[in-house]
């Protein structure tokens, strides 16, 4: 299995010497770091340790000008190489370096201690004292110390040796079939293109597949891939990779673009974490500090809003959104370093809880609610519970749409269908068409449906129901209230309400967006009702079972008045001014033509239902078959008035039951 070991370490104290002597590889490959005998940029190399185990390094520059360089490069390392100088000690970068692998919890390196050929044992002894006592309580705290010495290969395959032995206790890098590669270098190759090298993580990758340029959100496609020098078809995780791409020029990618798979990944702008201050850090982490966050590769300015204290004080560590300038690709457990812009050091760090919170934090209230669900995401996190993750996600959400899940929950797609199915077997979960959700949200969409349709039927006793339409939009607006472990939520209060109404959020229009079902989730939750026989659809409406349209007495006479009206007159249209002295108003006409005693021929103009069938039958027993006949022939024929025989006529024709060709008709074949 492949790994990634990174350098670190303050500046000039044979980092990249150490590379070289290692890998046959100068990493400095700017002719300016040549120069000055400096490493400014990330440099790359690879090699094979005593076991035959192949590592690739990224060797990153000490300088203190250039730490947001190693940051970039040391987002997917899993073992450290962090050089002291014998001769020169503990600098105030060995200091900066270590806290940044610590904050990035990168638990597994060796130190070297280099140039011991400048210095005497006594000094070798009590600088290895030194560093002992550096690294103890942080996450290479008992790293082996390896003296070095470059240039005449002193300590080399103890080095060696030793780096084999810390890789032998790095965990299997986990494949969660949701490949991520921060991009850390761009160039473009003559006859190839666009080629970016970045560290795999969280899946693989294959040559000849549609991947994914992410903030940017550009489609491109996996030309070849590269590792090591060779060319590979498949990639596993934890791997150094060069990927060509097809579809974006050289000068549309930058470090800290992030390279995927469609559809599995989307940029934030809000996050919340566990924010750690460094107790070196000169004052607390403040809402009005400026800072700048490095994730992966990327970094970006970011404002801070701490949810469970007012300042995260140095030493001590907080929940805390962040309001980031940049989009940024983010997972769930994702470390990230926080640097002060202003002294320009790092201060902080800590790990993303939630890369897509809904809504906004604000009231007290919300703040608790929001900590307790951080702190479970936080249980759930370090257990690596997904299936605790995705309850979570659903009790925060309501609802979600099932494509979103395997995104929310850090998981794969197989995978999380599988524990939303054990979820929904179990009754925590419910499952529709397109969406999950927890069961209380669900029950609140259906009470809020049935509860409108009861309403409407109070209301308008003559309609058949509510129009399908408006039910489904009721659906989509209900507040989904989630069951929560510090009991229901409320239903009243600002942020409540704004949860419901399915806020921007964070995700960029995503995952993030709407905490509401949506209008597809709308539709979802009306049609279960129907399936079920909660509700009945009536044309365009839909009702309770036991809803029948119900006249009043005044009705009924009015209805008894129109009925004898309609068969005096025979086919003869009245307005609605006619049957408004006769007692029926616009509803009561709406409930008798579906009740089928009227027929509207067109606006405000009805016939009797029955009598419409009785003229349709005259007309077709005085011109069968193909025989035409003119509007006044049909006038003649059912004794009636041109006034009453034109909207009919057309009436028929907009049925298809008669042709209109010029001012002749024809009637359908009748059947
Ligand atoms: N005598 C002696 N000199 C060394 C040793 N290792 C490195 N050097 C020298 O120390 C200087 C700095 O070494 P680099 O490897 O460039 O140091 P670095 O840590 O990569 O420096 P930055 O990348 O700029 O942070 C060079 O002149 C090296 O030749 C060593 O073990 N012994
Ligand atoms: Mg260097």
């Amino acid at each position: 299995m492949p790994h990634v070991i990174g350098t670190a370490g303050h500046v000039d104290h044979g980092k990249s010497a150490l590379v070289l002597a290692l890998t046959g590889t100068d990493p400095d490959r700017l002719a300016e770091e040549k120069a000055r005998g400096l490493t400014i940029d990330l440099g790359f190399a690879w090699s094979s340790l005593p076991s035959g185990r192949e590592v690739g390094f990224v060797d990153v520059p000490g300088h203190e000008r250039f730490v947001h360089n190693m940051l970039a490069g040391v987002g997917g390392v899993d073992c450290a190489l962090f050089v002291v100088d014998a001769s020169e000690g503990w600098r105030p970068q060995s200091a900066e370096h270590l806290a940044i692998l610590d904050l990035l919890g990168i638990a597994t390196g060796v130190v070297a201690l280099s140039k011991v050929d400048l210095v005497d044992d006594a000094t070798r002894a009590s600088v290895t004292e030194a560093v002992t006592a550096r690294i103890a309580g942080t996450s290479l705290a008992g790293s082996a110390i390896v003296p070095t010495s470059a240039p005449n290969g002193l300590g080399l395959d103890e080095l060696r040796a030793t780096l084999d032995q810390a890789l032998d206790r790095v965990p299997e890098p986990p494949d969660r079939g949701r490949p991520r590669l921060a991009v850390d270098r761009v160039f473009s190759v003559r006859g190839s293109g666009t080629v970016v090298t970045g560290t795999l993580i969280g899946g693989t990758f294959r040559s000849d597949v549609e991947a994914e340029l992410l903030p940017i959100g550009r489609r491109v496609r996996i030309r070849a891939l590269q590792s090591h020098g060779r060319p590979v078809a498949i990639a596993d995780p934890a791997r150094r990779l060069a990927v060509n791409l097809a579809g974006v020029a050289t000068d549309e990618v930058t470090r800290g673009d992030v390279l995927v798979l469609p559809n599995q990944w989307r940029p934030t702008t809000t996050v919340d974490c566990r924010l750690r201050c460094l107790a070196s850090a000169p004052a607390p982490l403040r809402g009005r500090g400026a800072y700048l966050l490095y994730a992966g590769a990327a970094e970006t300015a970011t404002r801070l809003q701490p949810l469970d204290t007012h300042e995260v004080r140095p030493g001590e560590a907080a929940l805390v959104r962040l309001h980031l300038e940049h989009p940024l690709v983010l997972d769930l457990g994702e470390p990230v370093v926080l640097r002060d812009t202003g002294r320009d050091e790092t201060v902080g760090g800590g790990t993303v809880l939630d890369p897509f919170p809904v809504g906004e934090v604000h009231g007290t209230t919300a703040r608790v609610r929001r900590v307790e669900e951080l702190e479970a995401r936080e249980a759930a996190l370090r257990d690596d519970d997904r299936a605790g993750l995705l309850g979570l996600v659903l009790a925060e959400r309501g609802s979600v749409a099932r494509a979103d899940l395997s995104m929310l929950v850090g998981a794969g797609a197989e995978p999380v269908q599988g524990m939303l199915a054990a979820a929904v077997e179990a009754g925590s979960a419910v499952g529709s068409r397109g969406l999950a959700w927890s069961p209380a949200a669900w029950d609140a969409a259906r009470t809020a449906v049935l509860e409108a349709v009861r309403r409407h039927h109070k209301e308008e006793p003559l309609a058949p129901g509510l129009p399908a339409q408006a039910a489904r939009r009721v659906a989509a607006a209900a507040p989904h209230v989630a069951a929560h472990p510090g009991g229901p939520r409320g239903s009243g209060g600002g942020t409540d309400g704004a949860r419901g109404t399915g806020r921007s959020g964070a995700a960029g229009g995503g995952a993030g967006g709407s905490s509401g079902a949506g209008n597809a989730g709308g539709a979802e939750v009306v049609d279960a009702l129907l399936r079920e026989g909660r509700l009945i659809l009536d044309g365009a409406a839909v009702r309770l079972p036991d809803h029948g349209v119900q006249l009043d007495p005044a009705q009924a006479k009015a209805r008894a008045r129109v009925e004898e009206a309609v068969a005096e007159r025979g086919v003869a249209a009245l307005t609605e001014a006619d049957l408004a002295a006769l007692g029926a108003d616009r509803r009561l006409v709406a409930a008798l033509c579906r009740q089928g005693v009227l027929t509207a021929l067109a606006p405000g103009l009805y016939v009797g239902a029955r009598v419409l069938d009785q003229a349709v039958a005259i007309l077709r027993r005085e011109f069968p078959g193909d025989r035409t006949f003119t509007a006044s022939d049909a006038r003649e024929t059912l004794g009636t008035t041109r006034k009453t025989v034109i909207p009919l006529l057309e009436f028929l024709d907009r049925a298809a039951i008669t042709f209109r060709s010029g001012d002749k008709r024809r009637l359908s074949p009748p059947g």
